[in-house]
C-alpha cells in the first residue's frame, strides 16, 4: 500500500476536517506542513502545480493527487481502509449528504475573517494579494493559477469586509445551529445512530464557531442537545489526536493571516 501524505496547515479549518476523518478511520498518514502565514508557502509555484487554487489540504496516495477537503473526506472513507463513515441506512445516507452540503456552502472563511477571527487579517490579505501579483508575473506558465487565485482573494476580502454579509452568515449560521438542535433531540449522531462524514465536518466547525466566539449559540442551555452531543465529540480520542482547534496556537505574529 502506498504512503498518504497529506499537505496542510494546522489551524486551517479545511485541514482538521480531514485530518479529523483520518483519525477516525485509523489511517496513518505523513504530514506535511505548508505555512498558509507569513511565508506563504502555498503560493510557491511547487505548490500551485500541486494544488492549482493554491489552498490546503491537499491528500497524496502514491500517484493520485486528492484536492478539496470534501471531496478528500469523501475519498478516504470510499478508497481507504477502516470503520466506514457512511451510515448502512439510505436515509441516514441521505441526511448525511444533506449535512455535508449544509457544511461545504457555510462561508467559514468569511466569517473567521469577518469576525476578526484572523488577528491583521485584512493586512495580511492585502500581503496575499501582493505576493500573488509577483509570483504571477515570474511564473508566466502558472499565470491563470495565480489569476483565478486572486480574484478569490479579492473576493474573500470583499465578502469578509461586508457588515450586511457577515451579519447574513451570523444569521444562516444560527438557523443551522437550531436545526442541529432538533435533529440532536432525535438522534445520537448527525445523520442517525452512527457517526459519520457529517459529524466530522460539523465537529470542526462547531470548534471553529467556538474560536470565533459564537459558542454562546449553544452553551448557557441555549441549546442543550447540542452542547451535549458537542461535549461528548469533544471527547473522542480523535478530536485530540487530529488536533482540532478551538482558540489560536502560537504567538500572535506566527498566526497571523492562518485561517
Ligand atoms: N474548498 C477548499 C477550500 C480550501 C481553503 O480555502 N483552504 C484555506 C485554509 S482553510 C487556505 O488554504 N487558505 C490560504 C489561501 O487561500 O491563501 C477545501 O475545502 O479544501
Amino acid at each position: 500500500m502506498s504512503k498518504i501524505i497529506l499537505y496542510y496547515y494546522p489551524n486551517s479549518v479545511c485541514s482538521q476536517k480531514v485530518r479529523l476523518a483520518l483519525e477516525e478511520k485509523g489511517v496513518k498518514w505523513e504530514s506535511r506542513v505548508v505555512d498558509i502565514g507569513q511565508p506563504l508557502e502555498n503560493y510557491k509555484p511547487w505548490y500551485m502545480r500541486l494544488n492549482p487554487k493554491g489552498v490546503v489540504p491537499t491528500l497524496v496516495n502514491g500517484d493520485e493527487v486528492v484536492t478539496d477537503s470534501f471531496r478528500i473526506i469523501n475519498y478516504i472513507d470510499q478508497q481507504l481502509e477502516g470503520p466506514s463513515l457512511e451510515p448502512n441506512l439510505s436515509e441516514e445516507q441521505s441526511e448525511m449528504r444533506r449535512w455535508l452540503a449544509l457544511g461545504d456552502h457555510l462561508p467559514i472563511h468569511a466569517l473567521t475573517y469577518g469576525r476578526g477571527g484572523v488577528p491583521g487579517g485584512t493586512q495580511m490579505l492585502e500581503k496575499r494579494l501582493k505576493a500573488l501579483d509577483g509570483y504571477k508575473n515570474n511564473n508566466p506558465e502558472l499565470a491563470e493559477h495565480y489569476k483565478a487565485k486572486i480574484e478569490s482573494v479579492k473576493s474573500l476580502k470583499e465578502n469578509a469586509e461586508n457588515s450586511d454579509n457577515i451579519a447574513e452568515i451570523e444569521n444562516r449560521t444560527e438557523q443551522l445551529i437550531d436545526e442541529l438542535e432538533s435533529v440532536l433531540s432525535q438522534r445520537e449522531y448527525i445523520a442517525g445512530s452512527t457517526y459519520s462524514l457529517a459529524d466530522v465536518i460539523w465537529n470542526v466547525l462547531l470548534a471553529r464557531l467556538e474560536l470565533l466566539g459564537m459558542a454562546s449559540l449553544w452553551e448557557n442551555s441555549k441549546r442543550p442537545e447540542l452542547a451535549a452531543y458537542y461535549l461528548q465529540m469533544k471527547n473522542r480520542a480523535s478530536f485530540k489526536s487530529a488536533d482540532i482547534r478551538t482558540a489560536w496556537k502560537g504567538s500572535l505574529k506566527a498566526i497571523q493571516c492562518r485561517l
